[in-house]
């Protein structure tokens, strides 16, 4: 089957290769079809570049690959519905081949986004067999809807079976040759050439967060070694830097010291950068990690308030930040905090705290944001219904940003403005 897969994501700030994307274009060329990749990211017109490159190759399917439902930022809110709604109906115009959905977006807005691009069908989840199995049923003729995660039309309306995340452990990343490493390379708001998933899955609750549903609770490991010839042939691709695609690479502390051994022997050269989480850290990890080619780690604190953290349910205190964050200056390694303003519980004093403990540590750039975007499926959607910033039966696809009574988002703004200055 001749095989068209869009990458949609035209949002260029710390803009990650599409690894997903690749993944699933590189295990249908595995499976016999004819598979051709295009990655709107840097395209100056997305909708009619996706239209000529489908007349051309004049696809039997369309597959659009959807990352964000928006950047969840307040300040500088980007929502790129309106470009892929264009780059889908330019397509349509331009070729009949059915349209296939799935990306993280997709799969925390199945039905939503099914009707907002007029698609035929959507695969929510990670689950490359079930996406390699729906294709080579409906190259066949038939389109076998028990799948898991199908979502699709029948007389009722739109049907979303149950879908699984299941990790990759037993996956192998060889989809780098389809990825554009010079553009991404280029363009200096990307940061990083290119993700290396090194485990899935959070088993934290923390109440804005929605990860469970996309990456699973628990922790699936990949094995070091694969990890490590991974880094090794996108560094023969071109690389030169990678970042872990993980929501906190040094958890469990065990397996990513492996991973960074791996690299090590393996004479890995690219310069990395990690999400670090803090609470489990030691010398020995951060010497590691230095040796393997770290160069920066990205600090999600959120707060540096322990009564705060502890509302939000963050899995450490500010001492365990405070600790991190001099582990690494010591070794060199470039911190970048982020900080947001405004969740539950959050008050003009707790804000004034967390400025003071970040003016004390002085990490190599602090991100200061407000609001969080209300994710469905967690604690925050139950808090802002009992607070009536949204309606019980607001589905959370339009993005609204939570603030806690008594720290306004005009206060946060004036607030954080005078502590930039
Ligand atoms: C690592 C990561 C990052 C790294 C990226 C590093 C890099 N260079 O790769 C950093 C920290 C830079 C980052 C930034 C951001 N991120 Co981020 N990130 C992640 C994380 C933890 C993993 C992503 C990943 O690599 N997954 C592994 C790959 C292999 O999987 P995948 O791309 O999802 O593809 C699989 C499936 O989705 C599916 N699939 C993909 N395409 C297609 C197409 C079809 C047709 C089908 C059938 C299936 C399919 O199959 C693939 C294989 O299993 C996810 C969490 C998650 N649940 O995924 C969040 C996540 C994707 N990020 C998110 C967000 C919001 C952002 C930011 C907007 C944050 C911000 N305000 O800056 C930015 C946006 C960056 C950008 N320009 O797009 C959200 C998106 C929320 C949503 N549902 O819309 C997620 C889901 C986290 C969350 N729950 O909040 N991120």
């Amino acid at each position: 089957m001749k095989i068209m897969m869009v990458y949609t994501n035209t949002y260029r700030e710390f803009a990650p290769a599409p690894i997903g994307a690749s993944l699933v274009a590189s295990r249908l060329r595995k499976d016999g079809h004819e598979v051709r990749f295009l990655d709107l990211m840097f395209a100056e017109s997305p909708a009619p570049e996706a239209a000529r490159v489908a007349l051309e190759f004049e696809p039997e399917l369309v597959c659009y690959s959807i990352r964000n439902v928006d950047n969840q930022s307040a300040a500088d809110f980007f929502d790129p519905l309106p470009t892929i709604q264009s780059i889908v109906s330019a397509v349509r115009a331009a070729c009949p081949a059915p349209t296939l959905l799935g990306g993280t977006a997709f799969t925390t807005f199945p039905g939503q986004f099914l009707e907002a691009l007029e698609a035929d069908f959507g695969i929510a989840g990670d689950d490359l067999a079930a996406i390699s199995r729906f294709v080579t049923a409906l190259a066949a003729g038939q389109p076998d809807y028990t799948l898991p995660g199908l979502v699709f039309r029948d007389e009722e309306g739109i049907h979303r079976n149950p879908f699984t995340i299941r990790g990759y452990a037993d996956t192998v990343f060889d989809n780098w040759d389809f990825l554009d490493l010079p553009a991404y390379q280029e363009s200096e708001a990307t940061q990083v050439d290119c993700g290396l998933v090194v485990r899935t899955g959070c088993p934290f609750e923390c109440v804005y967060c929605d990860y469970y549903r996309t990456f699973g609770r628990r922790y699936v490991l990949r094995d070091p070694v694969r990890v490590a010839e991974e880094a090794l042939s996108l560094q023969q691709m071109g690389a030169q830097s990678a970042i872990f695609a993980d929501a906190g690479f040094n958890r469990p502390l065990d397996h990513a010291k492996d991973v960074l051994r791996a690299m090590v022997s393996a004479g890995v050269r690219l310069n990395l950068m990690a999400i670090f989480e803090p609470g489990e850290i030691d010398r020995e990890f951060v010497d590691l990690f230095r040796r393997a080619g770290g160069v920066g780690v990205l600090l999600y604190a959120e707060s540096l308030c322990d009564e705060v953290l502890a509302r939000w349910r963050k899995p450490f205190q500010v001492a365990d930040v405070v600790r991190g964050g001099e582990m690494f200056a010591r070794a060199e390694i470039a911190c970048i905090l982020t900080l947001t303003f405004g969740g539950p519980g959050e008050t003009p004093e707790t804000v004034e705290e967390t400025l003071r403990v970040a003016s004390a540590i002085s990490p190599a750039i602090t991100h200061m944001v407000h609001g969080y975007r209300i994710q469905p499926g967690t604690e925050l959607q139950n808090i802002a219904v009992a607070e009536g910033i949204i309606a019980p039966d607001d589905d959370c696809f339009r993005a609204t940003f939570y603030h806690s009574p008594s720290t306004s988002p005009e206060m946060l703004a004036a607030r954080l403005v005078r502590e930039n200055d």
